[in-house]
């Protein structure tokens, strides 16, 4: 049976698709009609590449034993009848597990060993580090055989107190360790540190990602799960216990971990089939059900709407001997619906806005560089038109005015490409500064200044200064894109007046974000050093593992930003590039023409049959261009009002929503 969960997946990919056709078909038109422009082309590539492999990731955290494996079995992998991801009492799932579907590789399960933690090395490089990982092939026809594939999720080995040091893994005030220490001289750590399972799943194939992560002190132990992997997941689903209710390490893990850093969360309390008692009635279980979802809400202060009770156990059997009864006691299908309406509408949401972004600007220049393409044709025809039964002269005069005309825009064609140089140069500069080489400037220098002493004190100053000296630097940015939209400018101002182009002026560069996200890390920081738990000396370790995942996750915000400002840079003056040239072809166009008439007076009705094919064409493609843009316009109205799609039709398509489109008629 499809759950709405399923279903909500199956559309948003649909959707997605859709765009990508459509972006794809838009490319078609412009390569037809002459109309595509190399970097625009790339960029509209791109925008197909993230639509098309966008992924939607939820992260289930929680301590350990509340029943975050069982879940994501009776979530997503119960068509195998049987547990398919090891879950037991007591610590069971040993290291985070990314699970997702990529089809460019057969099914596998990767494992990082641990030994990789005494590297400095940050999961975001390891993961493009093929050779670092151990892969296990999954044979996904048998369900006894991925179950064994799925065992080392669960190793553990035997090290010595030295070893366990240098991996940073021993803690003096976990009880079991210090026992264990004690009656072995040895403890257990995990073997792996991090698992990626490539599944070929419907869910998985759709785009979702789904993110396990062990209890007990491993977010602790991994600051890029806290500074990274968390608060870029979509969502947080957090478990609890119905036999625990809200323990002091709950609490702990929801307040340090995702409180404040997931954007979307959700609470599910988990095993309310413990309450199930044969000698209450069912409106008393329900009653203490009720009191307990409302007295969790309180303790996470989180709406009562928010929390969800479930038996992920029974849930799991119930999709396993197919009983609908026991499966809508489990509760479970609420927490489906949640993540159907909400999580993946607000993803819909986000790409939309995405989209709407790029692509309106760029069709909104395609756009106008078609109407002064038509527009330009039709005074073409008019002029033809007027020349029927005039002479010679009359002609030669039309096209001394037009060798005129080429001639002052030769000029300012001139002025174009010097001040263009000049926007080139510039844009180069700028985005050397926010390049990779340019942070890693700036880290080495942090590195150096907290030499080897790695005391929450001194990280938490050199971050501090990192975070003032990235912020000086993208006051400057700002400062010199303000510049390079000052030649910009000037430039759409000069063939406004003398070439009667369309008066625009670009965009300014908006560095706010990059900021922001840079100032969140240093929150991050301050949280990190204020935690009494890594002030203390044995967690050295600790602050250099942090040190380090930082600058992984300030790596991924220059690269965001790098990526943001050279889509500016290359639209500041595209639109006038691809106008010029299309002004060029006109006259090139028009001299012709008016050459061939004065050489032979009588191949006038020729030429004016020539153009009104032209003519004639330019309807096609443009009618062509509005469906596709119909289209577009379609597939966001659906992510909005989720109704269906309206018919195709001759009318100028609704552009609510669509940035500023200019949407003049196009042929009047
Ligand atoms: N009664 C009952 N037991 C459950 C339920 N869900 C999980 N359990 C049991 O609780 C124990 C822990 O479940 P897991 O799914 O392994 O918990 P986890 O949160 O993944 O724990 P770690 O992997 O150690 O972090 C297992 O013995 C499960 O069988 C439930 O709904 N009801
Ligand atoms: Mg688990």
């Amino acid at each position: 049976m499809i759950t709405e969960l399923e279903k909500q997946i199956a559309d948003y990919k649909q959707w997605r698709e859709q765009i990508a056709t459509a972006i794809a078909d838009y490319r078609d038109w412009l390569d037809l009609t002459g109309s595509s422009d190399a970097m625009q082309d790339l960029r509209l590539y791109d925008m197909a590449e993230s639509v098309k492999h966008d992924r939607l990731v939820l992260a289930f955290v929680a301590e350990f034993a509340r029943g975050k494996t069982e879940t994501i079995n009776a979530l997503f992998f119960s068509d195998y009848k049987t547990r398919l991801l090891p879950c037991d009492a007591g610590r069971t799932t040993m290291c985070p597990t990314e699970i997702f579907w990529d089809p460019n590789e057969e099914p596998y399960v990767k494992l990082l060993p641990i030994e990789t933690r005494k590297s400095d090395e940050s999961l975001v490089m390891l993961k493009r580090t093929p050779l670092a990982w151990t892969k296990l092939k999954l044979d996904t026809s048998s369900a006894e055989s991925m179950q064994q594939a799925f065992h080392s999720l669960v190793q553990q080995k035997e090290v010595t107190l030295e070893e366990a040091r240098a991996l940073g893994l021993w803690d003096d005030q976990d009880v079991m360790m210090v026992q264990a220490m004690q009656t072995r001289g040895k403890v257990d750590v995990p073997l792996w540190r991090h698992a990626l399972v490539n599944f070929p799943h419907p869910l998985l194939k759709s785009g979702l990602v789904i993110l396990d992560t062990p209890g007990l002190n491993t977010l602790g132990t991994e600051p890029e799960l806290t500074i990274n992997i968390i608060p870029n997941a979509h969502a947080v689903i957090f478990l609890l216990a119905t036999d625990t209710g809200v323990t002091k390490s709950d609490m702990a893990i929801w307040t340090n971990y995702i409180r404040d850093r997931a954007s979307k969360k959700i609470a599910v309390l988990n095993k309310i089939d413990i309450l199930w008692d044969d000698l209450k009635t069912p409106q008393e279980v329900d009653e203490m059900i009720r009191t307990q979802l409302e007295s969790t809400a309180r303790q996470l202060t989180l709406k009562t709407s928010d929390v969800f009770a479930i038996s992920a156990q029974k849930a799991l059997l119930a999709r396993v001997r197919q009983d609908a009864a026991l499966l809508a006691k489990s509760g479970i299908e609420k927490v489906e619906k949640t993540l159907a309406d909400n999580v993946i509408a607000s993803k819909h949401e986000i790409l939309k806005k995405n989209i709407l972004i790029e692509a309106g600007n760029i069709v909104k220049a395609s756009r106008k560089t078609f109407q002064q393409r038509v527009a330009d044709t039709r005074a073409q025809l008019e002029e033809l038109n007027n020349l029927r039964g005039k002479n010679r002269d009359v002609v030669q005069k039309l096209l001394d005015k037009v060798s005129s005309d080429r001639r002052v825009y030769e000029e300012s064609v001139r002025t174009y490409t010097q001040s263009n140089q000049k926007v080139t140069q510039m844009g180069e500069g700028l985005m050397e500064q926010l390049s990779l080489t340019s942070l890693d400037r700036l880290l080495d220098k942090s590195r150096e200044e907290i030499g080897d002493s790695w005391t929450t004190h001194g990280l938490n100053l050199s971050i501090k200064k990192l975070i003032a000296q990235t912020n000086d630097l993208a006051e400057s940015i700002a400062h010199q894109s303000v510049e390079i939209k000052g030649l910009a400018d000037e430039l759409y101002q000069l063939f406004h007046t003398r070439h009667g182009f369309e008066a625009r002026t670009p965009p300014q560069l908006d560095m706010l974000p990059f900021q922001q996200r840079m100032q969140a890390l240093v929150r991050t920081t301050d949280e990190f050093c204020d935690d009494p738990i890594n002030v203390m000396t044995e967690k050295h370790f600790l602050v250099r593992k942090f040190f380090f995942s930082l600058g992984a996750q300030a790596r991924t915000i220059f690269e965001h930003a790098h990526h943001d400002a050279n889509l500016w840079l290359k639209g500041v003056v595209a639109p006038l590039r691809l106008q010029i040239a299309e002004h060029k072809a006109q006259l090139d166009k028009r001299t012709e023409s008016l050459m061939r008439i004065h050489e032979n007076l009588d191949s006038l009705q020729k030429n004016i049959t020539e153009v009104e094919e032209h003519y004639a064409t330019l309807q096609a493609q443009n009618a062509a261009l509005h469906q596709i843009l119909l289209r577009l316009v379609k597939a966001t109205q659906v992510a909005e009002e989720k109704k269906p799609a309206k018919e195709l039709q001759a009318a100028e398509p609704e552009t609510a929503g669509f940035p500023d489109l200019g949407m003049a008629p196009l042929l009047t």
